[in-house]
């Protein structure tokens, strides 16, 4: 059966949980159209969460790779269009690292668009009835690392495997007692997830365009 792997990050930045994960698991051994989709947790630290998204792929040799984060503060999901190639945090990760505008892979190119149907995944996250747009910028921390560090390996060495990354926000108990701290609801958010991934293999598959529009 084909896969898509989706990922979501353990906790940072004094946080306990970590949305991205609390939601991607919900979603461990589904199966939407003929896919089933595979999960795994990866770790707040530069390179590190690449390798582990590596160890990721090479045992499940998925066809979408899907990672997702935390977006402090957004009050939707946001599926990204694209990363760039600089690590330049504003807080160390999870093991003290903090490059300031270095590079997180010397020989790629400035930047990776995105190689799934951006567009398509919003309209059908929005038609779910899940707040979602498409957001041009992922940041320059882990999630960006991770954005445009699984670009470059599909670029490398998984030309089968289309990618990108979705910010999602706080869950609502992040936000317990804080004033003015957006937060949508697990089932939200996993619903988006869902809607998101039904895009992205249709998109796989041949029966959308990248607009979401109907190829059959
Ligand atoms: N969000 C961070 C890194 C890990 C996460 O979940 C980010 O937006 O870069």
């Amino acid at each position: 059966m084909k896969r898509v792997l989706l990922t979501g990050f353990q906790p940072f930045g004094g946080e306990t949980i970590n949305p991205a994960w609390v939601s991607v698991r919900e979603l461990s051994g589904m199966k939407i159209r003929d896919y089933e989709i595979v999960t795994g947790e990866i770790p707040v630290v530069r390179y590190k969460a690449l390798e582990e998204t590596e160890k990721l792929i090479l045992l499940y040799e998925p066809e979408i790779v899907i990672n997702v984060g935390q977006a402090g503060g957004a009050m939707e999901m946001r599926v990204e269009r694209v990363g760039v190639n600089c690590d330049d945090y504003s807080i160390p990760d999870n093991e003290g690292n903090q490059p300031i505008g270095e590079k997180v892979f010397d020989d790629g190119p400035d930047a990776y668009f995105s190689t799934l149907p951006i567009k398509a995944m919003v309209k059908m996250m929005n038609e779910a009835g899940v707040p979602a747009t498409i957001s041009n910028s992922a940041g320059t921390y882990l999630c960006n690392h991770a954005m445009y560090g699984v670009a470059y390996l599909a670029a490398t060495r998984y030309p089968q495997i289309i990618t990108g990354f979705i910010h999602i926000p706080f869950l609502p108990e992040q936000a317990a007692g804080k004033r003015g701290r957006a937060s949508m609801a697990l089932s939200t958010l996993v619903a988006g997830l869902e809607a998101a991934v039904t895009a992205a293999i249709d998109y796989a598959k041949g029966d959308i365009d990248a607009e979401g529009g109907s190829l059959n």
